[in-house]
């Protein structure tokens, strides 16, 4: 078995014998005599030195210190820790479902103007998804995925960010684009696959990105996002590193609960807080991974425990609101910030109203009076409104033409984008390596004879150039 060896030699037995030389006189020795052989050598001083990660235990501690357990106290009951025997982890929350502030401290911290704003955000998020899902039934889209009751977590963290931030999304956060600036065009062009879709189509319909707006392309492998998050942020503090005059920057990244049993999770906040990378983990709990309830999901005090267990920061927040959720994104970004930089997790609590996707129909597995009791009981755009009308900043009219003129733009939008044309069927060959390769240019061909071939199969019309685009 190998042994730890945890205390300290004196520093005078480290010299005692030759080996153990300061290095001044290790130089000057090894110039002018023969060397000795490798196993007689002196090692060099490095080695003799204690690693910053070494402790040392006295011999009547009361606390152990064990690297991986600092200052843990020697006990002499045998007790197993029970998590049920733990309360569980507060929720923030700065305005109750009333619209009522409830946080004596609270202050907000937007002008009207901004506050209204960011309402538009949530209240444009919440029509183009019913738009959407609409057109997916009707088979103009082939996929949608709704926001439902999860728009004040995109939105409110979002606008406590700042631009320059770097965001990693999972896929339902269509809130963020919407605050950082993404318009409801570019919504459309990416949900039609359309020629002026930046993807050219490749990707299913909502795997938006942004590369003007520091949002990374959505991927839809669960919680792939979250170690390239950690290590984007440990680029931007390296770069910092190297040259402070570089502004600071956070990385943002979100997740469902569901996607936070992926072993990518774990090993993305472990990154995070031994290399203390300045990334916050937004972790969107809305009781579902599909049809997965979160009492299957896990046993423990959700998601916000496990960043604890990690040695981060961490708070758990009302979801549903607003006010709170952009207070505590504010707050981790500032702690984020700190020290030259540490992770910090937020665990939103809210509640997936609408089926996952399209392709799912959720009344198989959870009663349709439970999700008609959370309809009733909370939805974060009526809070924010409850909060807005109690301001005296907004009323009936304003909420009725609001929505109308939002309808207007989305519908707009929609049209525009299904009469644009498809990208060119080419484009499937390109771009993954600078010139196509003999094997794909192959394949190009062999699509070309198919098309050919099949005409009636195959309408290439809607597609830029149609099957000519095959022959350059
Ligand atoms: C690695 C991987 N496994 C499974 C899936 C299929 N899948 C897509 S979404 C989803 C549920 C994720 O739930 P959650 O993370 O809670 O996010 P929510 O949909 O509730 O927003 C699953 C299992 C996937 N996309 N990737
Ligand atoms: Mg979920």
């Amino acid at each position: 078995m190998k042994s730890l060896r945890l205390s300290r030699p004196p520093p005078a037995a480290l010299f005692r014998r030759g080996a153990l030389r300061p290095a001044s006189t290790l130089s000057a020795s090894t110039s002018t005599a023969r060397p000795p052989p490798p196993h007689q050598r002196p090692r060099p001083a490095l080695q003799q030195r204690r690693h910053a990660s070494s402790l040392s235990q006295r011999p009547d501690a009361k606390y152990l210190m064990f690297p991986g357990a600092v200052k843990s106290q020697f006990s002499h009951e045998l007790r197993f820790v029970q998590p049920s025997a733990h309360e569980a982890l507060p929720t923030y929350r700065a305005v109750d479902q009333h619209g009522v502030v409830v946080d004596p401290s609270f202050a907000p911290d937007l002008s009207d103007e901004e506050v209204v704003k960011l309402y538009r955000d949530m209240l444009t998020v919440s029509i183009m998804d019913v738009v959407m899902f609409d057109a997916q039934r009707q088979g103009r889209v082939s996929f949608y995925m709704v926001s439902a009751g999860e728009e004040a977590v995109s939105v409110a963290t979002a606008s406590a960010l700042a631009p320059e931030d770097v965001i990693f999304c999972q896929y339902r956060e269509q809130g963020v684009f919407k605050q950082r600036g993404f318009e409801l065009s570019d919504f459309m062009n990416q949900l039609f696959a359309n020629h002026k879709d930046p993807g050219k189509g490749r990707n299913m319909p909502v795997h938006y990105g942004s590369r003007e707006l520091n949002i990374h392309t959505i991927s839809s492998p669960l919680a792939t996002q979250l170690p390239q998050a950690a290590g984007a942020a440990y680029a931007l503090k390296v770069q910092r590193m190297q040259d402070p005059s570089v502004p600071p920057r956070v990385v943002a990244t979100y997740f469902g609960e569901g996607a936070a049993s992926e072993g990518d999770f774990h090993a993305a906040l472990n990154m995070a807080a031994t290399r203390s990378c300045p990334v916050i983990f937004i972790c969107r709990n809305n009781g579902y991974a599909i049809s997965t309830p979160t009492l299957e999901q896990y046993r423990g005090d959700g998601i916000a425990s496990r960043g604890v267990g990690y040695g981060i920061d961490t708070i758990r927040v009302d979801g549903n609101d607003f006010w709170a959720v952009r207070e505590v994104t504010r707050r981790a970004r500032e702690m984020a910030l700190q020290d030259g930089g540490k992770p910090v997790l937020i665990e939103a609590m809210t509640y997936r109203v609408s089926h996952h996707s399209t392709s799912d129909d959720s009344f198989a597995y959870r009663a349709r009076v439970e999700v008609e009791d959370w309809k009733r009981r909370d939805n974060p755009i009526a809070r924010l409104r409850k909060w807005m009308e109690a301001k005296g900043i907004w009323d009936e009219n304003q909420e009725r033409e609001a929505r109308e003129s939002i309808r207007r733009d989305v519908l707009k939008a929609f049209s525009e984008a299904e009469r644009e044309k498809k990208p060119p069927i080419r484009a499937m060959f390109e771009d993954v390596y600078e010139e196509l390769t003999p094997e794909l240019q192959e394949q190009m061909k062999q699509l070309r004879r198919h098309l050919e071939k099949y005409p009636e199969e195959y309408d290439v019309s809607p597609f830029e150039g149609g099957k000519e685009s095959l022959d350059k």
